[in-house]
């Protein structure tokens, strides 16, 4: 099944160009799964920029200069969606990479839906839930219908997907810096700008001792940190110490598979613990409150696979009335829209990591470049669909690959006259 999407492709990068088509007939079932509705994807392609980081960005597990994202561009019925691909360069945060998604899309993901008519955007979730994991490859290409979806409907995707909220609060997330007075110094700047509320990175060795300087100088801030994971529950001693810092949150401390010590760890700390890297699904949302896990919840969309995903995990959370909030994966422009098309969903009530085009790019691949309030909020596009228009020029000037799958005059003529099935 996995080649038997027909398709012309184009693989461009600077110093190569290839071209070849093949065309297969189609006898699976997911032919059969589409049959009869109404969005037809002709073509998607993918590709690959670089964008520079303003500043690096530094976690518990590495530091970031440049990103290199893929992204994806769908066309169905004369109509545009762009998806972004979440994952880090390595397989550090979680186990995608830029080439992984490549391949899971590449080989997967648009065979299975290319030339196919299918409802809704939502229709594909069910048919990638075939593939384990990979949640970021197929987010990219979910959402990107997803916005195509709102273009066919006439709506802001904000509102396509359920979205209520005009206006959305705003965070940051600050990376760990080379100096404790350096990251005093970025608090103070986004404190300054309206950021509602303050993240910082935290790992053994870089805690403490900071927020200690962190509540020193900024004694009523909201505040909250982010392990990635760097800590296990033999730390238990020392983690009880971040009771002291009033923080909003503490996200991730545990290891990415883990639920029940974060549920122990729970139980010993006053300090509300909040879920990332472990929480992929509705299931695991459920699974996770029901043990005591946690009391928030972040949602990111590449993490959870798709809007689709994301909407389950917020209607479980809302349900037990566990707070959710967006969070971030320093994406471009493309992934930023669509975060905030999810942060407008009721139940994120918390700050989400999403913030101004400025603080991560020097020139973004929107117009406009997102932008924050005075009072940490960003408002909910009213235009249709993404809300924010690719800057197909720059995104061109940018990309170091490109693969392009159209299905074919020939598929869709057979397609037309029946004479496929
Ligand atoms: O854990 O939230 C995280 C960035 C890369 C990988 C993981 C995380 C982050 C952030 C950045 O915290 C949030 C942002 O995009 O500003
Ligand atoms: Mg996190």
């Amino acid at each position: 099944m996995t080649n038997s999407a027909p398709r012309v492709l184009f693989i461009y990068s600077p110093s190569r160009i290839h071209y070849w088509s093949s065309l297969a007939t189609n006898h699976s079932p997911l032919a059969t799964f589409f049959a009869g509705c109404r969005m037809k994807l002709n073509l998607a392609e993918i590709r690959e920029i670089r964008l520079p980081l303003v500043h690096f960005f530094e976690t518990s597990f590495g530091r970031t200069t440049e990103r290199r994202i893929a992204l994806v561009r769908a066309e169905a019925d004369g109509l545009t969606g762009w998806g972004e691909v979440t994952c880090g360069e390595q397989p550090f945060y979680s186990h995608e990479t830029p080439e992984t998604a490549w391949h899971i899309l590449r080989d997967f993901l648009i065979p299975w839906t290319l030339g196919r008519e299918f409802k809704a955007a939502a229709d594909v979730a069910p048919l990638f839930q075939r593939i384990r994991g990979h949640n970021m490859a197929k987010a990219a290409l979910e959402n990107a219908l997803w916005a195509i979806e709102a273009r066919q409907k006439g709506l802001p995707l904000a509102k396509c997907i359920g979205g209520t909220l005009d206006e959305i609060p705003c965070g940051v997330s600050i990376g760990i810096q080379n100096t404790i007075e350096e990251l005093l110094e970025k608090i103070e700047g986004e404190v300054a700008a309206g950021y509602q509320r303050i993240k910082v990175k935290v790992k053994p060795g870089w805690d403490v001792n900071v927020l200690e300087r962190i509540r020193g100088r900024f004694p009523g801030i909201v505040l909250s940190v982010d392990a990635n994971c760097a800590y296990t529950l033999a730390d238990l001693a020392h983690l009880k110490q971040f009771d002291r810092f009033n923080l909003l949150m503490i996200e991730q401390p545990l290891h990415w598979e883990d639920l029940v010590d974060h549920a122990k760890l729970q139980r010993e700390l006053t300090t509300a613990l909040c879920l990332d890297e472990s929480i992929h699904s509705a299931d695991d949302a459920r699974k996770a409150i029901e043990i005591g896990a946690c009391r928030i919840i972040n949602v990111k969309l590449g993490r959870v696979g798709g809007f689709t995903s994301a909407r389950q995990i917020h209607d479980v959370c809302r349900a037990s009335e566990v707070p959710v909030w967006c969070g971030g994966m320093l994406e471009s422009g493309i992934g930023r829209a669509h975060n905030i098309a999810m942060s407008s969903l009721p139940g994120f009530t918390l700050p989400g990591d999403v913030s101004a085009s400025r603080r991560y790019w020097a020139q973004d691949i929107i117009d406009p470049e997102v932008v924050v309030s005075p009072r940490g909020t960003i408002r909910i596009p009213q235009a249709l669909g993404l809300g924010f228009a690719p800057n197909l020029d720059r995104i061109e000037r940018i990309t170091t690959k490109k693969e392009c799958f159209e299905a074919s005059t020939v598929f869709s003529q057979l397609s037309k006259s029946g004479s496929r099935e």
